[in-house]
């Protein structure tokens, strides 16, 4: 298992979870911690520097575990399941761009915050989410990268909340290049046990946010990841926990936390 933890690239404007500011020192900090990897949070892959973000990220021998893109949805209002044919058109070119650059990058693309709030039936919302995810599938093939399908809590998006939905979306979808990924805030509000629904998905399972249930680092709230961790030990889970917590008390104190917290667990 390695550990990873959100930072946001140098173009993105307003201060996500994780770490925020200036990048070269954050990503310095992150390595000094003892961190494997970072978890790169992407406003709009067109902006950003990509072979400076590069080299500073391999040069301090850190792997970039996945890329976030809940901005796309949040900042630049890009949805899958929108009514609007060219918003749902513009998402799937958007996610290409993020597969593209996690190809160069060899890494993954998390979609979580883009499945958006339908307002229109399920059904719809379902039928429009799955046809954008077969054609960015297609493009992830080609280059080798994994979409990491998030399930996210019900006030923030309205479809794929649980890990049994998503299995099911997935399995229609019939892409190798599709997997289901965990954020244990999540499923601490939607699933009913969370290490049941981790060995119950475990050969989707391809990558785990760990926040506490309040959000903040691991082990500040009251989510019990000594189950999680043992659990994920049991089925073989060899892949990245990536912390994507508050700045609470502030950033470099709660990455510090998290990493200490985790790697007494694992
Ligand atoms: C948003 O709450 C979240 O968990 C992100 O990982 C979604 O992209
Ligand atoms: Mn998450």
């Amino acid at each position: 298992m390695k550990i990873a933890i959100v930072v946001s690239t140098p173009e993105v404007t307003i201060q996500p979870l994780g770490l925020w500011g200036d990048f070269e020192e954050n990503v310095g900090k992150i390595a000094e911690l003892g961190y494997d990897a970072i978890e790169l949070f992407v406003g709009d892959p067109g902006q950003l520097a990509l072979q400076d973000a590069k080299d500073l990220i391999r040069g301090q021998g850190l792997e970039i575990s996945a890329i976030g893109t809940g901005l796309s949805y949040t900042q630049y209002g890009l949805s899958f399941t929108s009514p609007d044919v060219l918003t749902r058109k513009r998402a799937v070119e958007r996610i290409e761009r993020y597969v593209e650059l996690a190809a160069e990058l060899r890494s993954n693309v998390i979609i979580g915050s883009m499945k958006g709030m339908y307002q229109t039936t399920y059904e719809d919302a379902w039928n429009r989410l799955e046809e954008c995810l077969k054609r960015c599938t297609e493009v992830a093939n080609d280059l080798g990268v994994y979409l990491l399908l998030e399930p996210l809590n019900r006030y923030e998006s309205n479809i794929i909340n649980t890990f049994s939905e998503a299995v099911r979306l997935i399995e229609e979808i019939g892409s190798e290049s599709i997997r289901v990924m965990g954020d244990t805030f999540h499923m601490n509000i939607e699933e009913e046990n969370i290490c049941k629904t981790m060995r119950d998905a475990e050969q989707y399972l391809a990558y785990l946010h760990v926040a506490d249930s309040n959000r903040q680092a691991p082990g500040r709230g009251h989510i019990d990841f000594e189950a999680i961790m043992t659990t994920l030990r049991e089925i073989g889970y060899d892949k990245f926990v990536s912390a994507e917590i508050l700045p609470i008390p502030d950033q470099d104190v709660a990455a510090k936390s998290a990493i200490e917290y985790l790697k007494g667990l694992i």
